[in-house]
C-alpha cells in the first residue's frame, strides 16, 4: 500500500490531521491499534480552547460542538472554605473555553472522515516505523495476524504516549524530560446536573478536587487519590462523600449524587520528547508530550501540534516548500513547554503533597494573592483560555 501521509493513531491528533489534509486534497491512511468501539468509548478530556475550537471549525467538524458545547467565560478556584471566580473573558478580551467531551469530538471527526471517503484501519497495531530518514518511510503493522506495510512520503506519529513511533527512534537521537507526580486522580462520570455552571478547582487539606461536566445533565468530578489506590476500593457513596468534604460548604450542599457511568484512576505526569521531527517522521500530541490534567491542556496541545503540522505538510504539497516542515518541531515545542509549565504550576498549587504544612500555607497564600490581583487573574486567565498559536505560513 502507498499513501502520501501515513498516520499512526486514530485519536484526536491523527483524525484532525487526516481531516485537514483531506480538505486540501492530500491523501492519508490511518492505522489504529484498537477497535472503533473502544476508541469511541474512551472518556477523557472535556475543555476546548478557542484555538482548538477554531481548528475544528476549519476542519468542518465544529457544527455539533457549536450547538451542544457549553461556553464558559469564567472558572472558579476554591480554597480556605470559599469560592472565587476568575472572569477569564474579562481578563482576556472576551475569550472563553468550550465544554465539549473528547468522546463527542472523536465521534464527529471519525464520522466526517469516513463520510468523505477517508481510510481508517482499526485493530491494526503499528509495530515500527522504518527508514524514516529516507523519502520513502514505511509503517509496518499487523492486521488479522498478517504483517502489512504502508509506504508514505511522511509518517505522522499520533499514537499517544505508549505508541511505537517515538520508540522507533534510537535513544541517542531523542531527549526525554519526565516528572511523575506522587498521586493520581480518581474520576467519576454520572448523569446528574453539575453542581455549578462553571468548573471548580478546589485546594483542600484532604487533597485536590475538581467539579467539571459534559452537559447540563452529565457531570464529571475528580478527587486526588494515592497512586496505589484502586477503583475497587471506592463505592459511589464513598466517592460523593469524599468529594463533598473537599468543597466549600455552600457548594457541597448543592452536589447532586447518582450512580457512576464510569469511574477510573489516572496517573499524573509531565513529559516532553525533543525534537518532534526525525527525518520524515513527525510526532504530534501525546506521542510527544504529556501534561497532568490540572490545566486541561493535553487535548489542546494535540490540536496546536496539528495546526503547525498540517500547515507544514500543506505548504510542502501545494507550494513545494520545506521551510515549514523544518520549523515544525521548534514552533510546536515553544507552545508545548509553556503548557507544560502552566500545568506543572497549577498542579503544584492545587494538590496536597504529603504532610508538608508549610507548602499548604504557601499554596493558600499564593491562591489568595492570585485571586486578589488583577495581574494574577490575567496571568491565570490567558493561560487557561490558551496561549495564541504562532503565525505559521
Ligand atoms: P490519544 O488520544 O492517546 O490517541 C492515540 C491513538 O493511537 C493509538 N495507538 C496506536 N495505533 C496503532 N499502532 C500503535 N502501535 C498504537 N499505539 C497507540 C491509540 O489506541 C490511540 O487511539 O493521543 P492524541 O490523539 O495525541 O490525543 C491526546 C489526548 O487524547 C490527550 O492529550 C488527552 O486525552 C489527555 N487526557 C486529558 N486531557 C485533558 O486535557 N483533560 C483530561 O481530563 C484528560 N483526561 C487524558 C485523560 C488522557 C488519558 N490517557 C491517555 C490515559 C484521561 C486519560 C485516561
Ligand atoms: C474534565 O472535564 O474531564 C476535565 C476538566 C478540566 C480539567 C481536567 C479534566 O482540568
Amino acid at each position: 500500500m502507498r499513501t502520501q501521509v501515513g498516520i499512526i493513531g486514530a485519536g484526536p491528533s491523527g483524525l484532525l490531521l487526516a481531516r485537514l489534509l483531506h480538505l486540501q486534497g492530500i491523501e492519508s491512511i490511518i492505522i489504529e491499534r484498537q477497535s472503533k468501539e473502544y476508541v469511541l468509548g474512551r472518556i477523557r478530556a472535556g475543555v476546548l480552547e478557542q484555538g482548538m475550537a477554531n481548528l475544528l471549525r476549519q476542519a468542518q467538524v465544529g457544527a455539533r460542538m457549536d450547538r451542544e458545547g457549553l461556553v464558559h467565560g469564567g472558572v472558579n478556584l476554591a480554597f480556605n472554605g470559599r469560592l472565587t471566580r476568575i472572569n477569564m473573558a474579562h481578563h482576556t478580551d472576551g475569550q472563553s473555553v468550550i465544554i465539549y467531551g473528547q468522546t463527542e469530538l472523536t465521534r464527529d471527526l471519525v464520522e466526517a472522515h469516513l463520510a468523505a471517503g477517508g481510510i481508517i484501519h482499526y485493530e491494526a497495531p503499528a509495530i515500527a516505523v522504518a527508514e524514516y530518514h529516507t523519502t520513502q518511510p514505511r509503517i509496518i503493522y499487523e492486521q488479522n495476524g498478517q504483517r502489512q506495510e504502508i509506504v508514505c512520503d511522511f509518517v505522522a506519529g499520533c499514537d499517544g504516549y505508549h505508541g511505537v513511533a517515538r520508540q522507533s527512534v534510537p535513544a541517542d537521537k531523542i531527549t526525554l524530560f519526565e516528572k511523575i507526580y506522587p498521586f493520581g486522580w480518581l474520576g467519576i462520570l454520572s448523569d446528574v446536573p453539575p453542581v455549578n455552571d462553571e468548573l471548580i478547582y478546589a485546594n483542600h487539606e484532604r487533597g485536590f478536587a475538581l467539579c467539571s461536566m459534559r452537559s447540563h445533565t452529565r457531570s464529571r468530578y475528580y478527587v486526588q487519590c494515592s497512586l496505589d489506590d484502586d477503583v475497587a476500593n471506592w463505592t459511589d457513596n464513598a466517592f460523593w462523600d469524599e468529594l463533598r468534604r473537599r468543597l466549600p460548604e455552600e457548594v457541597a450542599e448543592q452536589v447532586t449524587t447518582g450512580p457512576r457511568l464510569e469511574m477510573s484512576i489516572a496517573p499524573l505526569r509531565s513529559f516532553v520528547a525533543e525534537p518532534m521531527r526525525f527525518g520524515n517522521l513527525f510526532l504530534a500530541g501525546d506521542a510527544a508530550h504529556i501534561v497532568p490534567p490540572t490545566g486541561a491542556k493535553g487535548l489542546n496541545l494535540a490540536a496546536s501540534d496539528i495546526y503547525y503540522l498540517s500547515r507544514a505538510l500543506i505548504a510542502h504539497y501545494q507550494e513545494k516548500r520545506a521551510d515549514l516542515l523544518d520549523r515544525y518541531s521548534d514552533a510546536a515545542l515553544r507552545r508545548v513547554w509553556k503548557a507544560i509549565r502552566f500545568s506543572w504550576w497549577f498542579t503544584s498549587l492545587m494538590h496536597r503533597f504529603g504532610d508538608d504544612l508549610l507548602n499548604q500555607r504557601l499554596q493558600v497564600a499564593e491562591l489568595d494573592y492570585l485571586t486578589g490581583s488583577v495581574a494574577g487573574q490575567t496571568v491565570f486567565a490567558e493561560n487557561y483560555v490558551g496561549l495564541p498559536y504562532e503565525q505559521f505560513e
